[in-house]
């Protein structure tokens, strides 16, 4: 290709792109050798596996950065209308095996590092994750960023860049402490800190009136200052050039801030000063639900807010010259309520930067923000006392009141003086502490609300949002959640990839998911059982390695060593009395019961089992953190009867993370789903599971009445009450029938049997006399009976191999791909805008 002739710049670098960075063996290990030398700085001659990982991290990102550029400009000459997705959480786990895979280059890295004498798996196990979110919502986030990068979709992420991730767990003694995650300690070279983009982001101050061309306009003069600067993730498609970005800001001190002081002699307590601005960013809140307020967590959202607006209105003021277009060229996504303030945001800077006017402002920001809700509970919605907002956020606060004040006054035309209601769809509450409601905020501001599933998005409208939803049914809409397969089957289970696109004869289903219905012709063929059953087994080899150097590290107690004949039975979510950890317990104390009280040619016949069990509970979550011991005292007492063998073994994996779920996943044959019905909005892990063959025990809640449907009601164990038989089991309080066997376990924990008799009081107490709530004791047969269900079908391993291949079959359903393909195009208004190099 000639350089440069009759070709504007542009053209001529893009002429160039695909010979920038070379794929083959020896300039991969040039590359390498090169990163070694200049990047870590060891001598290409002596480096470790450490080392050897950070090197190869970096020419791979210098590949992502490539095509990142590449899809920049692309992006920029076509001018897309763009989705800007708004989160404070992402949990994008590790990212070397999943950007070698969607770059197409993992084989060929891999034999570059052979003959430097390196393997590539045992590199890749060098790396961290990042854990900048708490659970299901966080996850979502990065599986939705890989699929928007998969489809092309003209998409940015804007998140936080915490310094410190989500908690470490250690457990001690069976207790739960937190440790804080220094993941950025080594370095972090997945993302490229950009110290020229930056904005800066005002808190505090008054606000005053000012006179311009004779109109009057609000100022905000602010008491402090704090600097944003942008630090990009680039996340790359599979089987595209496309590389999107997630962009997290990171705070710093403002240089305008605080001069006064130095100038006052005040030099210590300036540069203290400076310091605490960084805080800002500092932090990753753990997930307490109903925990409200919190300045620190306030500036925190508005800090990702203002820098993030800053950024989408610098964008589009490149390539526009006024705001007629900017609906047609913005989609904004709020990811539940914590972005929230974006809209009070927008309205600030077309009001008082730009100078649109109020109905015009207005106009724009109805146009563009779609709101997606991930809870089912009315605690969990946020709510910022009024007061804490004025101070933080003068201006802010005027708006929101402006914007409930018409809207309440056009509700009142539409539904009359029903005092009631209008006091429940206000955005705010009146009581002994004012607040703003977040949600009723996002809802009244956004042309789209949705669940994330079905069931979800029936509740939203039926009990949640009911009000809202009677008067705008047309914004309510239902978008079940997915997952990756690149990440959840390709990168975490090479195994089964290999053999679903051996017998599919493509590996097309990696962009096209619904192929792999395809599986169900051979559902008993007999063949693919063997290799499905040896797919099987080599991960739960993989798995029991990982559990018995875990166990092992432990001093005082010895490694567990797991037959592998075992029923591996998974139960790895956050830890919440909703989700019913508790109930599993319950039901391995009654199995234990049992054999215990059996004859030896009983025994015979008990399919033997390996409880798994993995999750956080919050660190100010009492009852959580309860649950996780309780379980560590009955795995003493079990893992230690010799009299109970291989039987019956109980796991805890500490600090269950998304690296750590990538190896428990693939090895399981069965999970367990156990939230009470109605309490959990989807549900993302069953996709995991039933993406890679291993079946489900659940009840009807979330996500899994859609699963139900995809592969039919004989694959999957179901127990438990309905939604619709919630309310009257908990209304009969007391009078609630439960179990004898139920009474038994629960009295065995009440009477000491496992030891902190007196610890354990209080969560007795919460499940029985009318107390409990989660209905674990109304569920509790159904339960047994359900696990006994699972048992027969394990122990006919023709049944359960089918069953395992119906539910990767079905699970097409649950990818990633579909939910944004659907938000694409019913929410957000983008189309696939793919560089074509
Ligand atoms: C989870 N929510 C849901 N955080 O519990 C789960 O069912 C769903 O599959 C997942 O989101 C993805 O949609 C979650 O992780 C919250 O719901 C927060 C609780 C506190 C307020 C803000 C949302």
């Amino acid at each position: 290709l000639e350089f440069g002739e009759g070709k504007g710049k542009a053209e001529r670098m893009f002429g160039l792109m695909d010979v920038f960075l070379k794929n083959d063996p020896i300039s991969l290990q040039k590359d390498i050798l090169d990163h070694v030398e200049f990047t870590v700085a060891k001598s290409r001659f002596s480096f470790d596996d450490f080392e050897a990982y950070q090197a190869l991290a970096h020419s791979v990102r210098d590949r992502l950065i490539e095509r990142w550029h590449d899809t920049q400009i692309h992006f920029s000459k076509k001018d897309p209308k763009r989705l800007y997705f708004l989160s404070l959480e992402f949990l994008m786990g590790r990212s070397l095996s999943n950007s070698v895979i969607n770059l197409g280059v993992r084989d060929q890295f891999a034999d570059a590092l052979s003959q430097l004498g390196f393997e590539f798996e045992v590199l890749a196990e060098q790396e961290g994750d990042a854990c900048l979110g708490n659970g299901g919502l966080a996850r979502l986030s990065a599986c939705q960023m890989e699929s928007l990068a998969t489809l092309d979709y003209p998409a940015i992420g804007y998140g936080l860049r915490y310094q410190y991730g989500l908690f470490r767990q250690v457990i001690l003694d069976g207790f739960q402490h937190e440790q804080p995650d220094y993941w950025l300690n080594f370095g972090n070279p997945w993302e490229i800190a950009r110290i020229h983009i930056t904005y800066t982001v005002k808190f505090y101050g008054t606000v005053t009136d000012e006179v311009l061309n004779k109109e009057k306009y609000k100022v905000w003069v602010p008491g402090e200052m704090v600097e944003a600067v942008a630090y990009d993730n680039p996340i790359p498609g599979y089987g595209t050039r496309n590389t999107i970005v997630l962009r997290l800001w990171a705070a710093k001190p403002s240089d305008q801030h605080n001069m006064e002081a130095y100038n006052t002699g005040d030099y210590v307590d300036a540069v203290v000063n400076r310091q605490r601005a960084e805080s800002i960013s500092s932090i990753l809140y753990p997930d307490d639900r109903s925990y409200q307020g919190k300045e620190l967590q306030l500036k925190q959202q508005y800090f990702f807010v203002s820098a993030s607006v800053q950024d989408i209105i610098r964008r589009f003021k490149d390539a526009h010259k006024n705001f007629d277009e900017f609906p047609e060229k913005v989609a904004l996504q709020l990811n539940d309520t914590h972005p929230s303030l974006t809209i009070a945001e927008l309205m600030r800077v077309l009001l008082d930067e730009e100078h649109l006017g109020w109905n015009r402002a207005w106009d724009i920001v109805c146009k563009i923000f779609s709101f997606t809700t991930h809870t089912v509970s009315p605690d969990s919605l946020v709510k910022i006392p009024v007061d804490l907002l004025g101070s933080l956020l003068p201006r802010h606060l005027q708006i929101i009141y402006d914007i409930n004040f018409n809207f309440v006054e056009n509700l009142k035309k539409m539904i009359g003086l029903d005092y009631d209601r209008l006091a429940r769809m206000s955005i705010v509450e009146e009581g002994a502490v004012k607040n703003i409601r977040m949600a009723n905020l996002a809802i009244i501001c956004s042309h789209t609300v949705n669940g994330v599933s079905r069931l979800h998005s029936e509740l939203l409208k039926t009990k949640l949002f009911k009000d809202f939803y009677e008067l705008w049914p047309h914004k309510f809409h239902y978008k079940t959640n997915g997952v990756t397969q690149r990440r959840w089957i390709v990168v975490s289970n090479p195994s089964l990839c290999a053999l679903i696109s051996k017998w599919l004869g493509t590996e097309a289903w990696i962009r096209d998911i619904d192929l792999l219905i395809g599986l169900r012709d051979y559902a008993t063929n007999s063949e693919l059982h063997q290799e499905w059953k040896m797919v099987k087994k080599v991960n739960k080899i993989r798995l029991a390695e990982y559990i018995e150097a875990m166990s092992g590290l432990k001093v005082v107690e010895k490694a567990i060593i797991v037959s592998l004949d075992a029923m591996f039975d998974v139960h790895t979510k956050r830890v919440h009395e909703y989700k019913r950890q508790l109930l599993n317990i319950l039901g391995i104390i009654h199995r234990y019961d049992c054999i215990k009280n059996m004859n030896k040619n009983d025994r015979r016949k008990v399919v033997p089992r390996v409880c798994i069990i993995g999750g956080k509970a919050a660190p100010g979550y009492e009852m959580a953190k309860k649950i996780i011991k309780l379980f560590h005292v009955v795995a003493e007492k079990i893992n230690n009867d010799n009299d109970i063998g291989d039987l019956l073994k109980l796991v805890f994996i500490p600090d269950y993370n998304v690296s750590v779920a990538e190896l428990v996943i693939p090895g399981a044959d069965l999970s367990q789903h156990l939230s009470t019905a109605g309490h959990e909005a989807s549900g993302t892990s069953s996709m995991k599971f039933l993406m890679n063959g291993c079946l489900l025990l659940a009840t009807e809640d979330g996500s899994t009445i859609e699963m139900i449907e995809e592969i039919g009601r004989d694959n999957i164990f179901l127990f438990g009450a309905a939604v619709h038989e919630v309310p009257a089991l908990r209304e009969k309080g007391p009078a609630l029938k439960v179990p004898l066997e139920f009474l038994r376990v629960v009295r065995m924990i009440r009477e000491g049997h496992f030891g902190f008799k007196d610890y354990f009081k209080s969560l007795c107490d919460k499940i029985e006399g009318g107390n409990d709530y989660f209905l674990l004791g109304a569920d509790f047969a159904s339960y047994i009976e359900a696990q006994a269900a699972a048992d027969k079908a394990f122990v006919d391993e023709e049944r359960w191999t089918k069953m395992s291949i119906l539910c990767a079959a079905g699970s097409g359903k649950f990818s990633s791909d579909r939910t944004i393909q659907e938000y694409a195009e019913k929410t957000w208004g983008i189309q696939p805008c793919r560089c074509a190099f």
